[in-house]
């Protein structure tokens, strides 16, 4: 170790933490905690080598600095982010960009001289009087040819707890790699906090991500998603490591549908924030082993996946006994969740649409709340924010799959797309082959802003497999590698786009909560050739008998022909102002579209027009033929 980058380590690390790191051997470690150490210049270094005792003791500091609240229930906490940071703040969080880069118009980024100067001089300083915490996690099962070894330094207790919960612990992979080896590192700091430990310079919160040297800086926000580097940032990392690799790394869950006779088929799914994919993946009588973040990789042949995390970082809104029931008992029981921005009255938590009435007073991410509550402009403060969520390992639920963990993973038979479409697309559609359901469910995905991210709702915007704001490469170029994994396997999955959002002229939703919960056995019934479909324009659709039987089996209900008809009309027009849409923005914000993206597009049309020709605006599925 050169002399200097010593000095600095042992300094900082006291009693056993400089032990834990020289035993790591890895020279690039080591300069990069000096590094980190000499810019945040915090009082002292805590080594997180994965023990109980250690696992503990940052449970336990989480709550001792005050970052964290024991709530009633036993293992339960609450924390609370700043009103300012509520949600992944896209418009700070960019691309360091070396001189001769650009990534295309639709992602952010800077230079990366002038990013790395702007974030350096906000963190210096940043971490005085304060313990830096190490930790060394994995992303993938470790062992695995998936896996991605990371070091996340940050002054939060609450952030490397939250990631016990969601990571898979590697201190000793990077033991055993003996400093060899490739990993991301990210650096964090809360900045500047308040009496009740939240961060209060949200006008200075920066997250920069340098891909020429895989580092992440994130500074002046606590909201899990900017904070916890090994989520979305580390996501952006990835998908340049993937492509310079040739697999793909995706903003997916990955689930179990259990079909006839205890036949198991896994698939993925692709949704915006706040588009119903942690429910779907949490559907009752199927299984989990991820919600947000895929792997896929080209094993002999077959698509095979894991989960890059091993927690759930869930929305809690709308999670009740009625509608997600499985989600709803771990939330409610002993054991250990971490809770974000709900309300908090008598040692409880309360969040929207869970079910039951709300406390009129308590604390919330405004601090003390009571109904009628205003903020600066005077809108009403709602008493848990929208974006509340809850921290749970996923071996905490009791649908666990028993391949979470799996270092060769899953293999997967069906991927789906889902955005918030109140016009254009229908509940469930098949594509026609792989290329055509990655472009028109994928590529083409279009969905209204939500809460999750800072900024206006409710605008509509294409999203493009629900992954945009966190690609790395040129669009087209992201694309096109999903296009050609597909062509390399023996049989591609099917691909599926889903849409739970859809309305009638009414503005009424023409689908209840729980009907996804018959889409995902369609589907399996798809991938083993047990269902039939019904050829429209934009894809394959289910056939009336197969649903009506369908809803009978899963939900106990009746499903009548005006639900089939309202839910499968093909809308023409509306799909037709889609492809306007999609098309425009291909040719002014995407680089490198890959040139069967805009066939697959004209061909679309080209039906679309033909059905409007035969049938007018509006096409029964009555009236369309059998596949
Ligand atoms: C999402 O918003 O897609 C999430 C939560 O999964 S975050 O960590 O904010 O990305
Ligand atoms: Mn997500």
């Amino acid at each position: 170790m050169k002399r200097t980058v010593r000095s600095i380590l042992q300094s900082k690390l006291r009693d056993d933490n400089y032990g834990k790191l020289v035993r790591l051997q890895n020279p690039k470690l080591n300069d990069l905690l000096a590094d980190a150490i000499t810019l945040c210049e915090p009082e002292s270094v805590f080594v997180c080598a994965d023990s109980e005792e250690e696992v503990r003791f940052i449970r336990e500091q989480a709550i001792a600095t005050g970052e964290e609240l024991p709530l009633k229930i036993p293992g339960h906490t609450v924390h609370f982010d700043g009103p300012s940071d509520q949600g992944r703040d896209r418009e700070v969080t960019k691309y360091l960009v070396p001189k001769s880069g650009f990534l295309g118009k639709a992602l952010k980024q800077i230079g990366r001289e002038e990013g790395l100067a702007e974030i350096r001089g906000l963190l210096k300083g940043s971490m005085k009087g304060r313990t830096m915490i190490v930790r060394l996690l994995s992303l993938g099962p470790t062992g695995s040819v998936f896996s991605i070894p990371c070091a996340q330094f940050t002054d939060s207790f609450y952030v490397a707890h939250s990631e016990d919960l969601l990571y898979r612990p590697a201190y000793d992979h990077f033991l055993q790699a003996r400093g060899k080896g490739e990993f991301f590192c990210i650096l964090h700091s809360s900045g500047r906090m308040d009496e009740r430990m939240v961060s209060v310079d949200a006008d200075r919160k920066r997250i920069y991500i340098d891909y020429t040297t895989d580092m992440i800086y994130t500074v002046n926000t606590q909201y899990a998603g900017n904070s916890i580097g090994l989520k979305k940032l580390a996501l952006r990392l990835t998908i340049r490591k993937a492509d310079r690799e040739g697999w793909l790394a995706e903003h997916m869950f990955l689930m179990g549908v259990h079909g006839p006779n205890g036949r198991k088929t896994y698939f993925s799914g692709a949704f915006p924030s706040a588009c119903g994919k942690t429910s779907t993946a949490m559907l009752p009588g199927e299984t989990i082993l991820g919600d947000d973040i895929a792997y896929l990789r080209n094993i002999n042949a077959e698509a095979r996946a894991v989960n890059a995390e091993r927690g759930i970082f869930g929305i809690v809104q709308n999670v009740n006994p009625a509608d997600d029931p499985a989600i709803y008992r771990a939330l409610t029981n002993p054991g250990e969740v971490v809770f974000s921005n709900v309300l908090v009255a008598d040692g409880r938590p309360y969040w929207l649409g869970m079910g039951c009435d709300l406390p009129k007073a308590g604390e919330n991410f405004t601090g003390a709340w009571h109904a009628g509550k205003t903020d600066a402009q005077g809108n009403p403060i709602p008493p848990a924010h929208k974006n509340a969520r809850y921290a749970i390992s996923l071996h905490a639920l009791e649908n666990a799959d028993p391949q979470l963990d799996n270092p060769s993973g899953v293999v997967v038979h069906g991927v789906m797309y889902g955005g918030r479409d109140a016009r254009a697309y229908m509940p469930v559609q098949q594509g026609f082959d792989w290329a055509h359901g990655i472009c028109a469910y994928g590529a083409w995905l279009e969905t209204e802003t939500t809460f999750a991210t800072v900024g206006k709702e409710g605008v509509p915007e294409i999203n493009i497999m629900s992954i945009q704001d966190f690609v790395a490469i040129p669009l087209g170029r992201y694309i096109a590698n999903n296009l050609e994994f597909g062509r390399r396997l023996k049989k591609p999955p099917l691909v599926f786009g889903v849409n739970y959002f859809l309305r009638d002229e009414a503005g009424q939703f023409v689908n209840a909560v729980r009907d996804k919960a018959v889409w995902v056995k369609w589907m399996e019934l798809r991938v083993h050739g047990e269902a039939g479909a019904v050829l429209t324009a934009t894809g394959l659709i289910p056939q009336f008998p197969d649903l009506q039987r369908l809803f009978r089996q899963v939900l106990a209900k009746e499903y009548a022909k005006e639900d089939y008809v309202r839910q499968f009309t093909l809308r023409v027009r509306e799909n037709l102002a889609k492809l306007e849409r999609v098309e425009k923005f291909y040719h002014t914000e995407v680089l490198e579209t890959p040139p069967a993206l805009m066939d697959i597009l004209h061909a679309q049309r080209r039906r679309l027009l033909e059905a409007q020709k035969r049938f007018g605006d509006s096409v029964s599925p009555f009236d369309l033929p059998e596949e």
